[in-house]
C-alpha cells in the first residue's frame, strides 16, 4: 500500500498532479478543496459557511476537515493506497490523520512538496481565475492564500521531515516533467 501526502502552495499544481499519479498508481484520492466546493455545490450549511472562509483566502476549521477525512477514509479498506491533495493543512491536521490511519493500521509513507515560486503561483492562480471562475482566484485573495500557507502551513515539513517522509520537488516546468520526478521518488521508495 502507497499512502501519500501532496503539498505545496496555492497552485503549486497539487490538484493537477494527483490526477496523474491517480491514474499510475490507482489511488483514492482526497481533496479537502474538493470536497468542500462539492459541499457548496450541492448548497449545504457546510458549504454555505466554508464558501464565505474560502472567499477570504482562510483556512476551514480543523474540526470541519478532520470529520469530512474521518467520514470519508471510513470503508476505504480495501483502496491499494491514498493521497491526500491539499490535506493536512495544519499540525493539528497531520495528528488527526496519523490516528485515523492508525485504526485502519497504515501510515503516510512520503510527503511530496511542489516546490514553486510566489510569482509563478500569482500568474497560475490568476489564469485560472479568468479561465474557470473560481471566486477564490482573485489577487487580493491569492495573496492571503499564500501568507496563510506560509504562517499555518508550511511548518507541516518539519512534521513530516522529523519522521524522514518529506522530499522536496522542483514544481516548474512542464506537467509530465513534474510528474516524471514525483515518479521518480515514489520508485525510490
Ligand atoms: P485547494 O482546492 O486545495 O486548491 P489550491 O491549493 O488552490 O490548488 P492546487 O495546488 O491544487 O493547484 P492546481 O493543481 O489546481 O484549496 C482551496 C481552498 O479550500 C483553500 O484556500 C482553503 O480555504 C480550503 N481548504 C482546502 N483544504 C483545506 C484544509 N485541509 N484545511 C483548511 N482549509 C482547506 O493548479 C493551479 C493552476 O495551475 C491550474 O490552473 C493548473 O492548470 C495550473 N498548473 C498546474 N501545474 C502547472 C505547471 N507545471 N505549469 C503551469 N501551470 C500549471
Amino acid at each position: 500500500m502507497l499512502n501519500i501526502v501532496l503539498f505545496g502552495p496555492p497552485g503549486s499544481g497539487k490538484g493537477t498532479q494527483s490526477e496523474k499519479l491517480i491514474d499510475k498508481y490507482g489511488l483514492t484520492h482526497f481533496s479537502t478543496g474538493d470536497m468542500l466546493r462539492a459541499e457548496q455545490a450541492a448548497n449545504t450549511e457546510l458549504g454555505l459557511q466554508a464558501k464565505k472562509i474560502m472567499d477570504r483566502g482562510e483556512l476551514v476549521s480543523d474540526e470541519i476537515i478532520i470529520g469530512m477525512i474521518r467520514n470519508k477514509i471510513k470503508g476505504q479498506s480495501d483502496a491499494k493506497g491514498f493521497i491526500f491533495d491539499g490535506f493536512p493543512r495544519t499540525v493539528a491536521q497531520a495528528e488527526a490523520l496519523d490516528s485515523v490511519l492508525k485504526d485502519l493500521g497504515i501510515k503516510i509513507d512520503l510527503m511530496l512538496g511542489l516546490e514553486v515560486e510566489k510569482d509563478e503561483l500569482i500568474d497560475r492562480l490568476l489564469k485560472r481565475g479568468k479561465d474557470q471562475g473560481r471566486t477564490d482566484d482573485n489577487l487580493e485573495t491569492i495573496e492571503n492564500r499564500i501568507n496563510v500557507y506560509e504562517c499555518q502551513t508550511l511548518p507541516l515539513t518539519g512534521y513530516y521531515d522529523a519522521q524522514n517522509k518529506y522530499r522536496g520537488v522542483d514544481g516548474l516546468g512542464g506537467i509530465d516533467d513534474i510528474f516524471g520526478r514525483l515518479c521518480g521518488i515514489i520508485e525510490s521508495l
